[in-house]
């Protein structure tokens, strides 16, 4: 029998065949992905962890800093044993240091599914218990975050901007930074049960827009659209915008009414533009200086759209493009009108633009978060490193909280993260880290108590997300493998022995939690929304239910556009600020109070002479199900793949197909060498989620034997303003591997 189910890179079915499954698209996605071939995977034993570990060290000399975690043994431990030693570790940690001791924020995208989120789950369970230490932001588009409230008064840009309907039927220009690659928009938080994307692009395409890519990567836009492709110089993008904004000034192209109107700031910018001229520009980004002109020109020509995608600001200084960005579509004057002003993270979901998202979906309460003691997502490592030291964040001056017991459900740090090497001596740092994973991932390798997870395929659930119109009623596929357990269950053990048992689970097993969350849905949100769902059993019956149609137009600030003193943005002028006495105010040399170009730190160099691009991966999402059929097809020689430009192959004697050793300042790993023209020369391309493995690296000689990107990358905020993610880039060397590459142990179970 087909099982309804769905994950973040689509809706599927499921049928047990063979000892395995056999995954089959939803019938009315027009353009399924290929992601899917990596599900499979899931429901074998490889790579699961089939029963709860412990790392020999804690489980014998008991909690503290310690030099062997994720070198250790671990030990098979019995269920209930082990979360006795959990809770009493918790009650340790909380009666010696309170909240503040136990770090919870666990980021990570975990699996679709609205009740088993892990993140919900593990965020309930500490709010019960008194609160731990979370996170802010992402690493998605942790800049924009913190920039676009201050700059446009909210999130919108990147939440929820200017419909694709809208760019389909009135854009004629899109300037597209960082592109709109297909890959990205395969997958989308919660589920994506239509994959419209390439659709939507190819319709604007015959209407007449005219895209012109912006990227190192040729295959950031679909060949099909026939886009002007400037292969930019990586983390050059604010220079190319500053330059585009200074010929329009130069030229009195730009809109002085609307800047008038509807800014603020926008003499002191002006002003300032002066020494960004396209001939300085060429030199910065590699783009022409008659091609600045051009860009800047065409755009005042039609209707034009700027879309930034989220990596051009997961950069050091990644607040400069996207504020220049801002400033660009001011100064033309098409902020607010259909198709036309900008937007950050077009494609870099499928949900972006989609639908505007506007319905309520089925939550699973998660209570207020007691203690409200927050880090930046990405300083997790100095915070672990650094104690009670002080660090700039959007204003305010905070200290990192002492951090003894990390809990994480649902995320993958050593793949997240920048400079994995340091990331290992944070980790090193805690007295107890506790993982619940159904995979042995780098970070279950590096913690002391391992809980064995079960994936979404060994449980039922409400699959739903905000920019799709389906919820899912996802089946139980198969029965869990070994002794694994829904992190709900694991979580209610440790609740009822630390006492909030009650209070947790509300006496709810997990799937009458499941119908509860619909029930209390239907009767409740769904109900005011004016939305019809049928009772849990009939939705369940029929496999899925779908929302009402939405208003499919949006136009992002189009009602401030027409009346910015009735409709004023949340900004302190009310008005779009390309220069902001706020962020001015904060004496912040690496994020002044304008858009402005900051020279990278970190440029290629005699030792280090390649650009390094670290983006998403198109063979999976993150580093899930690496194991799986697509993951393995993309590998070469067993390693992730690394593109370099033909003539940068050349120069270094190198051949495709051959294993070939990465390094940075801070590490190394190896590669699988794919030669390919669609780069910039002297730009290498790397994606993330190859599984970290300093086993094979160890034996190799490098600090990851199979190409986990983030041994390269620096672990340094954008800047003080929003402290983001940066990994996106990087400076490195590539060289050939002598003698035999090591094999790849990291999907093995470990010793
Ligand atoms: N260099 C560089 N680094 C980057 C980026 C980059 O551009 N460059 N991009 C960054 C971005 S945008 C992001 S969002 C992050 C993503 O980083 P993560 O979200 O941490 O990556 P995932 O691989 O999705 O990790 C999710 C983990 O949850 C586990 N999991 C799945 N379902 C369940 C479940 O039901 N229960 C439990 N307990 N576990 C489950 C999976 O097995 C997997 O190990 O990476 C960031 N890192
Ligand atoms: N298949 C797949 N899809 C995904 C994900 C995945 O892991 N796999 N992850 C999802 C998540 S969590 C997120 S946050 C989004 C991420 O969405 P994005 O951040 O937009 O995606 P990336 O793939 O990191 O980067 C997109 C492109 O930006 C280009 N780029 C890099 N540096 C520069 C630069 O300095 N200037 C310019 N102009 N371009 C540059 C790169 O060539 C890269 O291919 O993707 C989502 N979609
Ligand atoms: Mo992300």
């Amino acid at each position: 029998m087909s099982i309804p189910h769905s994950s973040h890179w689509g809706a599927f079915s499921a049928v047990a065949a063979d000892g395995g499954v056999q995954v089959l698209p939803h019938p009315d996605d027009p353009d399924p992905s290929a992601l899917l071939g990596n599900v499979a995977v899931a429901a074998t034993p490889t790579a699961r962890v089939l029963r709860p570990h412990v790392r020999r060290g804690w489980w014998e000399d008991g909690p503290g800093p310690d030099e062997r975690r994720g070198r250790d043994e671990f030990l098979p431990v019995e269920w209930d044993e082990l979360l006795d030693r959990v809770a009493a570790e918790y009650r340790r940690v909380l009666d010696a240091h309170g909240p503040r001791g136990v770090y919870a924020g666990s980021y990570g995208w975990a699996s679709a599914g609205r009740f088993h989120h892990a993140q919900s789950q593990l965020h309930r369970f500490s709010h019960v218990l008194g609160g731990a230490v979370r996170s802010s932001w992402t690493y998605s588009h942790g800049v924009g975050e913190v920039l676009m409230p201050r700059v446009v008064g909210s999130q919108e840009p990147l939440i929820s901007p200017t419909s694709w309907t809208s760019i389909e039927e009135h854009t004629d220009l899109v300037l597209a930074f960082g592109g709109l690659p297909a890959k990205n928009s395969e997958v989308a938080s919660g589920g994506i049960s239509r994959h419209e994307v390439a659709g939507r692009l190819r319709r604007a395409r015959e209407r007449g827009a005219e895209f012109v890519l912006v990227s190192p990567l040729r295959d950031d836009l679909a060949a099909e659209l026939g886009a002007q492709w400037l292969d930019v110089v990586p983390g050059t993008d604010a220079a190319l915008l500053l330059a585009m904004c200074h010929v329009l000034e130069a030229e009195g192209l730009h809109d002085a009414a609307f800047l008038r109107r509807c800014t603020a700031g926008s003499e002191e910018f002006l002003a300032t533009l002066g020494e960004f001229t396209p001939e300085w520009a060429e030199g910065v980004t590699g783009v022409s200086a008659a091609t600045v002109r051009d860009l800047a020109r065409r755009a005042v020509r039609g209707r034009t759209m700027v879309t930034v995608s989220w990596s051009v600001a997961r950069t050091r200084f990644g607040e400069q493009p996207l504020w220049a960005a801002v400033a660009f579509a001011a100064m033309i004057g098409q902020i607010g009108l259909p198709g036309g002003g900008f937007g950050h993270g077009y494609a870099s979901t499928g949900g972006v633009g989609k639908r505007a998202g506007s319905y309520p979906l089925p939550t699973f309460p998660q209570f207020a978060d007691p203690l409200r003691v927050r880090i930046p997502v990405a300083r997790i490592a100095d915070a672990l490193l650094h104690p009670g030291r002080e660090y700039d964040v959007d204003g305010r001056r905070e200290t990192y909280p002492h951090l003894r017991l990390v809990h994480w459900a649902g995320g993958n740090p050593f793949h997240h993260h920048q400079d994995l090497s340091r990331l290992q001596r944070a980790f090193r740092a805690a007295e107890t880290v506790v993982v619940h994973e159904p995979f042995w991932t780098a970070t279950a390798r590096h913690a002391d108590v391992v809980f064995a997870s079960t994936t979404t395929l060994e449980r039922e659930d409400i699959g739903a997300a905000r920019y799709d119109d389906r919820l899912i009623a996802m089946g139980r596929v198969h029965e869990p493998l070994g002794q694994a357990r829904d992190d709900y269950d694991v979580l209610a053990g440790l609740s009822r022995r630390l006492d909030t048992g009650e209070r947790f689970t509300e006496g709810r097993t997990g799937p009458e939690w499941v119908e509860h969350l619909w029930e209390e849905w239907r009767t409740g949100p769904a109900a005011r929304a004016g939305i019809t769902a049928p009772p849990y059993a009939e939705f369940l019956a029929a496999g899925e239910f779908v929302l009402p149609p939405e208003p499919t137009e949006k136009v992002m600030f189009a009602s401030f556009r027409a009346d910015p003193d009735t409709y004023p943005l949340r900004t302190p002028s009310g008005r779009v600020e390309l220069h902001s006495p706020t962020i001015a105010g904060f004496g912040y040399d690496d994020c002044p109070g304008h858009p402005v170009w900051l020279a990278p730190e970190e440029v290629p160099d005699a030792e280090f002479p390649l650009h390094l691009v670290a983006n998403n991966p198109a063979t999976r999402l993150h580093s899930q199900l690496d194991h799986g059929a697509t993951s393995q097809a993309g590998k070469v020689a067993g390693r992730e793949p690394v593109r370099m430009h033909p003539a940068d192959a050349a120069a270094r004697g190198l051949r495709a197909g051959q294993v070939v050793v990465l390094r940075s300042r801070r590490g190394s790993c190896l590669g699988g060498l794919v030669v390919s023209d669609a780069l910039r020369p002297g730009v290498v391309q790397m994606s993330t989620g190859a599984w970290f493995d300093p086993v094979a690296g160890a034996a190799a000689g490098v600090t990851c034997g199979h190409g986990n990107v983030n041994v390269l990358t620096r672990d340094v905020g954008s800047s003080r303003l929003a402290q983001a993610c940066t990994g996106q880039h990087a400076t490195v060397q590539v060289s050939a591997f002598e003698g035999d590459p090591p094999r790849v142990t990291v999907f093995d179970q470990p010793s």
